[in-house]
């Protein structure tokens, strides 16, 4: 299959990289990133190892079997704009964090996807593949169709071990919640996952994790996320969330698309306005 990852930052680069054990794979990524890529290929560490030479583009050429999209969920706008000058159709998988992507793709084939890998982006070029997690993708409506089988066979066939579910819009749901509760705490105490394991964490990590069950059961999603969260502190504890990486580099979060929609809770409330706090102060110091 020839698959083109449309924002191939630290997540994006180490999917493409396990993606072309088997399929041609396109990296769309931009900068010091693509020009390392270019020049040198592309290095994985951690839980994937190994040179990666994939091509490299700063847009997408049109012409691909399928697009997976990887940016950041602020830029998906920009994204449908650059993909649709090319579009033939091909199906969309996104596996960006947070509400509203897969309605904010219009026009396009969209199947919704969930992975909780951990990567990070050491540096131009150089990616870690820091949490081993799973991968769900699945038809909007749940239905079960071939395409999506095939899809998951094949990643799965190259070692991204991926899983069809028929209820794809809830898992997403539940993702972002799990990031409610790992992202906006380690990006303001600047620490790795796996630092959420603190005792003195344990009530604000719980309180978080509460206030979003509550708000996915108004919605009729019933989860206990609290212990999905801590499965995935566990599973990524030696991965920068990407929220970190981001206030790390004095780069604008995903916090609108993340902790936004609960806010209704006081933790999640309070989370959000320091992180906008935080992320006002480090964007102007960037300019
Ligand atoms: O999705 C992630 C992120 O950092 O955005 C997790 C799964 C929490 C890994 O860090």
């Amino acid at each position: 299959m020839r698959i083109a990852i449309f924002g191939a930052g630290a997540l994006g680069s180490v999917l493409g990289a396990i993606l072309s054990h088997k399929n041609e794979v396109l990296l769309i990524t931009r900068g010091e990133h693509l020009r390392a890529i270019r020049e040198k290929g592309l290095e994985v560490q951690g839980f994937t190892q190994g040179h990666f030479y994939l091509e490299a583009e700063e847009y997408y050429p049109g012409g691909y079997d399928l697009i997976i999209l990887t940016v950041k969920a602020y830029q998906t706008e920009e994204a449908a704009n650059e993909i649709r000058k090319e579009y033939g159709g091909e199906p969309i998988i996104t596996f960006q964090n947070g509400v509203g992507i897969v309605e904010s793709l219009q026009g396009f084939d969209v199947i919704p996807g969930v992975t909780t890998h951990g990567a990070t982006l050491l540096s131009p070029g150089v990616v870690k593949h820091a949490g081993l997690g799973d991968t769900y993708i699945g038809e909007r409506d749940g239905h079960l169709s071939q395409r999506v089988i095939d899809i998951a066979q094949n990643f799965s066939e190259n070692g991204l071990k991926c899983e069809v579910v028929n209820d794809i819009m809830e898992r997403r749901w539940i993702k972002a919640a799990i990031n409610a509760v790992i992202n906006p705490l380690t990006a303001i105490l600047r620490v790795k996952n796996g630092s959420l394991k603190s005792p003195h964490l344990k009530e604000i990590v719980r309180c978080i994790a509460e206030e979003c069950s509550e708000t996915l059961a108004m919605q009729g999603i019933h989860a206990d996320i609290y212990s999905l969260a801590l499965e995935v502190i566990e599973k990524t504890r030696e991965n920068k969330s990407s929220m970190l990486q981001d206030i790390e580099r004095g780069r604008r979060t995903e916090i609108d698309y993340i902790t936004k929609p609960f806010i209704r809770g006081k933790c999640n409330s309070l989370l959000y306005h320091l992180v906008k706090f935080m992320e006002e102060r480090v964007t102007e110091a960037s300019l």
